[in-house]
Parts: structure tokens; C-alpha cells; sequence
């Protein structure tokens, strides 16, 4: 049976623990602590090593979903958990002082891998923030010359996170990607 891995990264508070809860088919895993310095301005408790979730398609394969911690302290475990990975979902939430720039940053440090793998871009929090929109993440998008699907998600919602996953399975090789059930 096909085993495969996606990463799930973007900045504190864009929704990555929640989103791998929403849409896995087995009891998340999480490894949440008390948050500490400025991170609990904006929640109390934060991802320090890792979230995992796995997601089963109709055809029997078996996606791991890895969700990094947001804070860059602990950058080292991104290139660690993206490691043999088919691509990456970032998360950016939308009512974020400068989610553009959010987005570059992401854009920045996972640039090896992106060059090499496949990505889809999940914009969170659009329910708080309408500003900027989808066509402003497509533009930056194309500034950074990458392209990309873009999706409004809320990442509490399995819906809204199984049609990313979906997005980036569809921009793989056509062998992976059998049909998720939304
Ligand atoms: N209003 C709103 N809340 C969201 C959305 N996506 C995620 N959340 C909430 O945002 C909070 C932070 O999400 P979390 O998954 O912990 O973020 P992480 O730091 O990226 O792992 C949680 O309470 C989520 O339920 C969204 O689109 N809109
Ligand atoms: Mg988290």
C-alpha cells in the first residue's frame, strides 16, 4: 500500500494543528505546549515539535499529514519533517497585520523544497478578514515565480481543508490522488 507524506506549515495561529485535526482519519496527534514569550499574546498553548494526522483515500493510500511548529526557533524541524515529502500546504491567516508578508517568508524558507515538490496555498481567518484577497496571494505568488493553487479555508473545517489536500494530490503525479471522501 502507498504511503505518502504532505506538510502542513505557515505562521502561529494560521490553523495547522486544527486544520490535521479537521480532515484526519485517525485520532490527531499533537504536541502542544504552554506558550511562551510572544507567542501567548496570541494563543496559550502552541505546537512545539510536531502535529500528525493521516488521511485515507478511496484507493486504499495512506496520506501522513505533518503539521511543523509555526515559531522560528524551531525552524531546524521544518527541513526535518518535509523531508521525502510530495509537498507542502501553507496556511496564512488573513487577518494577520501583513499576511502577504507571511506568505513571502514561508515562500523563502521552504524554497528548496518547493522548487522540488508541490504547494497549495490555504488563506485562514477570511471570515475575520475579507482584505487582501485571493487574487493579492496569486500576485505574490507570481512575483516569487511559483505557482500555485490558492483556497479560502477554514482550517476547522474538513470540507474546506480535504479540497486543499485534494488540490495539491491533483497537481502530482497522476498514481497518487485517488479520491478523497469530502
Ligand atoms: N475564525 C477562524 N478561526 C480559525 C480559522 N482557522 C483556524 N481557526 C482557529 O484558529 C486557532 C489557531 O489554530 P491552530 O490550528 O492552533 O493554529 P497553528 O498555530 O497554525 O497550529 C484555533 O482556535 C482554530 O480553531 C478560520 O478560518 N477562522
Ligand atoms: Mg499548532
Amino acid at each position: 500500500m502507498a504511503h505518502h507524506k504532505i506538510v502542513f506549515s505557515g505562521p502561529v495561529g494560521a490553523g495547522k494543528t486544527a486544520a490535521i485535526a479537521a480532515v484526519s482519519d485517525t485520532p490527531p496527534i499533537s504536541t502542544e505546549a504552554r506558550a511562551s514569550d510572544s507567542i501567548r499574546e496570541i494563543k496559550a498553548a502552541t505546537t512545539v515539535a510536531m502535529d500528525y494526522g493521516l488521511l485515507r483515500l478511496d484507493g486504499g493510500e495512506q496520506i501522513h499529514l505533518y503539521g511543523t511548529p509555526g515559531q522560528e526557533r524551531f525552524n531546524f524541524m521544518w527541513q526535518i519533517l518535509s523531508e521525502g515529502a510530495l509537498g507542502l500546504v501553507l496556511l496564512v491567516a488573513n487577518h494577520r497585520p501583513q499576511p502577504l508578508a507571511d506568505l513571502r517568508c514561508y515562500l523563502d524558507a521552504f524554497r528548496p523544497f518547493i522548487d522540488q515538490a508541490r504547494l497549495a496555498v490555504g488563506v485562514t481567518y477570511m471570515d475575520q478578514s475579507a482584505e487582501p484577497r485571493l487574487e493579492d496571494y496569486h500576485r505574490t505568488l507570481a512575483e516569487a515565480g511559483i505557482k500555485a493553487p490558492v483556497f479560502e479555508v477554514d482550517a476547522r473545517e474538513r470540507r474546506d481543508v480535504a479540497l486543499l489536500v485534494q488540490a495539491l494530490l491533483l497537481s502530482l503525479d497522476p498514481g497518487v490522488g485517488g479520491d478523497l471522501a469530502i
